[in-house]
């Protein structure tokens, strides 16, 4: 059954209209900053929270989730870095199949162990094709799972995974350069890996400019989702919000 969220995002996507993901790490967040970042994503029309990390060291998952949702109505997508990082105060969760490695556990195997607890779960379970990209330096990511990213020159091997995941059924790709990355996902790849399915585009990791996630959504991604730059500098939001929005009210203006 397809839940509300992935029903937007398949909609935005036939209407060619591009979305905004900000990415809290409850772990890195303090919760001074959590308000300022609250309050610039209200103001900017943010479209979603993604909350999770690779590696959650402090027990604030529920607390950030709480926090939020007394303060706003964007939807809340957990974003989980492992199995424990789940809890119903979120919307929904990306249920993530790591399809660019070939370690079983991040396949199959964790999904096996938390499918009972998100059958019963009120949360909206997406499943999504997760494909590691080379970001230039080793991340948690790359690391905690046990797995090599694509190198960024490999168009053909991301959008052959793309295709193949998008075949099993998942609902959604994500390309993904790793938090912190030094090198966001290349333009070139994001468009061939576009061009190849039909399924919601999310791309991620290292995206510091207005610039660049305007790059990403013009080359086909359907979600830009950005984290440590906007720990860093919360005013960002507004920034890259703004270039999304632009990317949007250009195609409307050539929609018949
Ligand atoms: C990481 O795609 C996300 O999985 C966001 O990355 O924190 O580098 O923006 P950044």
């Amino acid at each position: 059954m397809t839940g509300p969220i992935l029903t937007d995002l398949q909609l935005a996507k036939a209407n060619k209209q591009k979305k905004f993901a900000v990415l809290i790490d409850p772990d890195k967040l303090r919760l001074s900053r959590m308000e300022q970042v609250l309050d610039w994503a209200i103001k900017a029309n943010v479209d979603y929270f993604f909350v999770g990390g690779s590696l959650i060291v402090n027990d604030m998952l529920d607390q950030c989730l709480s926090q939020i949702k007394e303060q706003c109505s964007i939807p809340l997508i957990l974003f989980p870095g492992n199995s424990f990082q789940l809890s119903y105060r979120a919307d929904a969760i990306l249920f993530l199949s790591l399809i660019s490695g070939r370690n079983p556990e991040l396949l199959i195997g964790k999904h096996v162990i938390t499918a009972p607890f998100l059958k019963l779960s009120p949360l909206e379970v997406i499943a999504t094709g997760y494909i590691l990209i080379d970001g230039g330096v080793p991340t948690t990511v790359s690391y905690m799972s046990n797995t090599i990213p694509i190198p960024q020159n490999k168009s053909d091997i991301a959008l052959c995974t793309a295709m193949a995941g998008e075949m099993l059924g998942l609902k959604t790709i994500y390309l993904d350069a790793g938090s912190g990355a030094a090198q966001p996902v290349a333009t070139a790849m994001i468009e061939a890996v576009a061009g190849a399915i039909d399924i919601p585009l999310i791309v991620g990791g290292g995206i510091r400019t207005p610039e660049k996630a305007y790059a990403n959504v013009k080359a086909g991604a359907d979600l830009i989702v950005v984290g440590n730059a906007i720990e860093e500098d919360p005013n960002l939001i507004l920034e890259i919000a703004g270039a999304i929005h632009e990317a949007n009210a250009s195609v409307s203006k050539t929609m018949p």
